[in-house]
């Protein structure tokens, strides 16, 4: 058996259960297979042994009373995965689905990603399997700071810093932050994706659907082709979607979906400047459902069906795709209507939201495919940016976050092509990721000997 194999292998019988973990371990072991010949130390200092198993797993009781005055117990976690080239660094997601498994798979995908940012931060991930949706305001506080109450004694400006992600926005960053400064007396960049007012970055709320649009636009340069007229599906209609949808928009391109858990809603026009507007308030203020846009602009909805299958179904002819939701939400059969339909070009604003039976799709028909831990790297890089910005006590205009942020998302696009032509397998963005986020952090880990 190949040492990869072995690897991965072990990795399954540790953790029989931990099924997105395998899946995130077995893509990236085999896109590194060609790195074993070019670097035998890499392999006698037992790296790839080393880098699947997480530097350290913290987990604990999160109980917190709700307005009936009711006990509930939740599971806190927080995966420490690797800080060969920076604090440990990724966001916490607040969702039922939570389970050490996924949030194992979120902390692996975010080494690479956070060394192709190429900023000084390693890779971590958190999170519950507390549901903030249908809890009322003063609930989310009381669960926000009963969490930190825990996480506090782990994390630090230099040595975790936790960050959002699915159900984790401005709001529960404010509380847990606030509960931070308040246990600990210090006022640091513990936390990105804080507001302005206290220390918070300009395009941090946008960074990452920009980042993964400018993604986009760079592969499709590659080709010759531009944003202009093009025609796309988003799903989901949380922080990442949002602002995909308004680079789009800027860019030229038309989207006709979104979609929540609940259902999706198509609608050809396009989701221009105002209907954003009214989702931005539907989702972030009200915190209502996206069947409601469709009620208000008379637009299709299929309720409790994903944008994925109803493409499929409908036959829907788009030029791009642009997954903004979950891990595992375009499957092998959506991903072959989707190309066959005449998408050319996917960009992952989720994590991991394509099964490798999709993946393989999208690489047998060679379209524009930019993995999630490319193409959605801009948001974490942001969050860099913030720390940077909280370190100097200083802040740059949006401006100038802007143009580090395309700079940076230039610069990954690049990385990924230049590996992929390294070893062997040109224009495809999976290996080119994968290699050029796992280089750096190999490198650094032999450095430091075996520890
Ligand atoms: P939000 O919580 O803001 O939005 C998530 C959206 O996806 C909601 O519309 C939600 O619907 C939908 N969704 C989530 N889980 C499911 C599910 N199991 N089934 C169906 N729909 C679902 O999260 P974000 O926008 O921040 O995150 C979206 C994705 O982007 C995640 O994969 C995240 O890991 C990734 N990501 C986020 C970054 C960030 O900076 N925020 C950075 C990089 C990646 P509903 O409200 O009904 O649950
Ligand atoms: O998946 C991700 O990269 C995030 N949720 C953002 C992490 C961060 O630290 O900003």
């Amino acid at each position: 058996m190949s040492l990869m194999n072995e690897i991965l292998e072990r990795v399954r019988r540790k953790d029989p259960e931990q099924m997105e973990f395998h899946q995130a371990v077995k893509e990236v072991l085999d896109t590194l297979e060609p790195t074993i010949a070019r670097h035998p130390e890499f392999v006698k200092a037992g790296i790839f042994e080393r880098i699947v198993e997480p530097d350290r797993v913290v987990m604990f009781r999160v109980p917190w009373v709700d307005d009936r005055g009711e006990v509930q117990v939740n599971r806190g976690i927080r995966v420490q995965f690797n800080n060969a080239i920076g604090p440990y660094k990724g966001g916490l997601r607040f969702h039922p689905s939570v389970n050490l498994g996924i949030i194992k798979f979120l902390g692996f995908e975010q080494i690479f990603k956070n060394s192709l940012t190429t900023l000084p931060m390693g890779g971590a991930k958190g999170g519950s399997d507390f549901d903030p949706k249908g809890r009322s305001e003063m609930e989310v506080m009381r669960f926000c700071q009963a969490f930190m109450r825990e996480l506090y004694r782990h994390i630090g400006a230099d040595t975790d810093v936790p960050a959002g992600d699915i159900g984790v926005g401005g709001r529960e960053i404010g509380y847990m932050y606030g509960y931070y400064k308040k246990i600990r007396n210090e006022h640091t960049g513990v936390l990105t994706g804080k507001a302005l007012d206290y220390g918070g970055s300009l395009v941090r709320p946008e960074a990452t659907g920009y980042g993964v649009t400018y993604f986009a636009a760079e592969m499709l340069a590659t080709r010759g082709q531009e944003m202009k007229d093009k025609v796309a599906l988003v799903s989901g209609s949380g922080n990442v979607a949002q602002y995909t949808v308004e680079k789009i928009n800027a860019l030229g391109g038309r989207v006709i979906s979104l979609s929540d858990s609940n259902g999706t809603i198509i609608d050809e026009k396009g989701i221009d400047a105002g209907k954003l507007a009214f989702v931005m308030d539907l989702k972030n203020n009200r915190r209502g459902r996206i069947k409601e846009y469709a009620d208000k602009y008379g637009a299709k909805f299929f309720e409790g069906q994903d944008v994925w299958d109803v493409a499929r179904e409908q036959g829907l002819k788009v030029d791009m795709a642009f997954p903004s939701a979950t891990q595992n939400e375009i499957n092998g059969k959506n991903a072959e209507a989707l190309v066959k339909n005449g998408c050319g070009c996917v960009s992952e604003g989720a994590n991991m939201p394509s099964t490798p039976e999709a993946v393989d799709v999208f690489q047998e028909y060679k379209i524009l495919y930019g993995p999630g831990k490319a193409a959605n790297a801009g948001g974490v890089a942001t969050s860099g940016l913030e720390m940077s910005q909280n370190s100097m006590r200083f802040s740059w205009s949006r401006e100038e976050v802007d143009s580090r942020l395309q700079g940076i998302m230039k610069s990954i696009h690049r990385a990924c092509l230049d590996a992929s032509e390294t070893y062997g397998r040109k224009g495809d963005y999976v290996t080119g990721a994968n290699i050029a986020g796992f280089i750096k952090v190999a490198r650094s880990m032999l450095a430091y000997g075996i520890v």
